[in-house]
């Protein structure tokens, strides 16, 4: 054994005393909310009028006694304090999206009484703090706290320009007065993280959030006791814990270009996918925009898995390749329905971003009958001829059944022939990517108890509560060869970043930033301090890259659940992380 596995299995150990690594997602008091990204900027005026608020994504909900819902979110703790034997029942919904980072919040409150707290510094609304980029948490709010005859709302911050609030009052509002019932108001709040010291790769921002709901008040000192009740509820603890939002959900990919022929098989083993552009497909991601989850078999079920599914793309000339990896554990069709696992993509012509008809592409594990395959097909007004995909089953997945245990996942090759779109090289192909996850819908072993349901995507097709409108598309760029891999990066200084998802199985990803063009080499090792694989080994140029580990040692074999390390070393840099593989 050579000296470095030494120091291996020493930052082993670390590890193993001080992780406490989880991804489930709670729908109360979830741990991160996934934000996604605002198609356009949204204008600070208090009416929420934009499109982006209308699309299906997950929000918070502040209401006593809350019941979630697949995209609402409980918040985590309340306390409502009742001067009388007035109960509130104000019901706070905060959305938030991003535009870069700028990061947008959206209240929309039905408080029945908009009022300042008796004399005192509260009031109605919101109050937040924000960890700033130098890990110092900075207070904002935006609260109805000024004195007399329905004033406005008052944006108050620590760090100044960090942030813009305005608020409108719903018709029937009039703050400080108790003599009618109130409808409640709207407010719109933007952060500007740059502002607050994050660079323009911001994937990860705590958060605390408090809403305050003092109620029939008119801002006269001596009343807050007496007369009134409040209720207060928040997301973290109610000023010290935080909450994570992630807003990474680029909008844009580049395909970067290859010569290389692809053999559609649905195996991912040709050299191209190493290093591909990626947008890992899932809830929480940092990639993806959302998806939501649904047990529509029996809401009782404790079953909560939800795959993770890798989706690649590079280009040859005007054929865009998407390459999907999934460690979907239950591979099927949704046997009540028509729904089934796999890659779902909407299309659009060049230059139409909102196309009049559906252009679907579908690779998708319809067929009923066990041990099949996916089933290619074209639908709504996709041109015939213009895409065709394969699929690719291990050897531990059979389809279609529950009975031989948990599958081990699949992946497909899809290729669009995107001049049939009217795209040529260099432009921006238009599209939306959904992964449907099914578990435990098969014919032959469907079960209420078990059974559940979740589509996540990129993009969004079916994104407002009818599933129908409020269409948004990310951008694949069809890259020449001389395009820089990705030019919206800021690159500072060597780093290997922790890989995602983690724990995991079987597929994982590996980013690391080189300051300058090296040569890096990526290897995998297990605790014996043994290469099992190389993932990269050659010179690659300043930015941004990833490697995907997919399970397997460099003789093409599954390895075992267990703890693994990766490494990077280029002649200035070298640095290990540890991973964990479950099955
Ligand atoms: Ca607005
Ligand atoms: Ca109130
Ligand atoms: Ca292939
Ligand atoms: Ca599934």
């Amino acid at each position: 054994m050579s000296k470095p596995f030494t120091v291996f299995l020493f930052i082993g150990i670390l590890f193993l005393l001080g992780s406490t690594a989880s991804f489930g997602q709670s729908h109360n008091d979830p741990p991160f909310l996934q934000i996604q990204s605002a198609e356009n900027p949204i204008t600070i005026d208090g009416v929420a009028d934009e499109t982006d608020w209308l699309r299906r994504f997950d929000f918070l909900v502040f209401k006593n006694g809350f019941k979630p819902g697949d995209v609402e979110f409980g918040v985590t703790q309340h306390l409502l304090v009742d001067g009388d034997t007035y109960l509130d029942t104000t019901t706070t919904i905060v959305k938030m999206l991003h535009y870069g980072t700028d990061l947008y919040i959206l209240i929309d409150s039905d408080d029945k009484y908009v009022n300042k707290w008796g004399n005192s510094w509260e009031g109605d609304g919101l109050f937040m703090k924000i960890r700033d980029g130098n890990g110092i948490d900075r207070e904002i709010k935006l609260y109805f706290n000024a004195a007399g005859t329905d004033p406005d709302i008052v944006h108050e911050e620590q760090v100044v320009g960090s942030s813009e609030g305005v608020a409108t009052k719903k018709t029937g509002t009039v703050v400080n007065d108790t003599s009618q019932i109130d409808a409640g108001y709207l407010a719109e709040l933007v952060i500007h993280l740059d502002v607050l010291g994050y660079a323009a790769d911001v994937e990860e921002v705590a958060i605390n959030m408090n809403i305050f709901d003092p109620d029939k008040q008119t801002g006269v000192a001596g009343e807050e006791w007496n007369i009134g009740s409040f209720h207060k509820s928040w997301w973290g603890t109610e000023w010290g814990n935080s909450r994570l939002i992630r807003l990474a959900d680029r909008p844009m990919k580049i395909a970067q270009a290859t010569e290389t022929e692809i053999n559609l098989d649905g195996v991912l083993d040709e050299d191209f996918w190493v290093g591909a552009d990626s947008v890992i497909v899932a809830k929480g991601s940092y990639t993806s925009s959302g998806g939501y989850y649904a047990q529509w078999g029996d809401t009782l079920n404790e079953y909560t898995d939800q795959s993770e599914a890798i989706v690649k793309f590079k280009h040859n000339g005007t054929d865009l390749y998407i390459g999907v990896m999934s460690n979907d554990s239950s591979v099927c069709k949704w046997s009540p329905g028509w729904e089934a696992d796999g890659l779902f993509l909407w299309m659009t012509n060049k230059g139409d971003k909102r196309p009049a008809a559906r252009m679907e592409i579908k690779n998708m594990y319809f067929s009923a009958t066990q041990g099949t395959g996916a089933v290619f097909e074209l639908g709504g007004a996709a041109p015939v001829g213009s895409a065709v995909g394969a699929s690719h089953e291990p050897e531990g997945t059979v389809t279609q059944t529950e009975t031989n245990g948990a599958d081990d996942g699949y992946s497909l090759e899809t290729v669009v022939y995107t001049d049939y779109y009217g795209y040529s090289e260099g432009d921006t192909v238009y599209l939306s990517v959904v992964i449907w996850d099914m578990d435990y819908a098969s014919a032959d072993a469907y079960d209420a108890h078990i059974s559940d349901y979740a589509p996540n995507w990129w993009g969004t097709q079916w994104c407002d509560v009818n599933f129908e409108k409020q269409y948004l598309y990310r951008g694949v760029v069809l890259a020449f060869p001389s395009q820089i891999e990705d030019q919206t990066l800021i690159v500072r200084e060597f780093a290997l970043d922790q890989n995602y998802p983690n724990p995991f199985n079987p597929i994982t990803n590996i980013r690391y930033t080189l300051a300058s063009k090296t040569n890096a080499k990526v290897e995998i090792f297990n605790i014996l301090g043994e290469r099992i694989s190389t993932l990269s080994n050659d010179i690659q140029d300043a930015g941004r890259h990833e490697v995907i580990w997919n399970g397997t040692n460099d003789q093409g074999k599954a390895v075992v659940s267990g703890i693994y390390f990766y490494t990077i070393t280029t002649p200035q840099f070298t640095q290990t992380k540890k991973m964990v593989l479950i099955k």
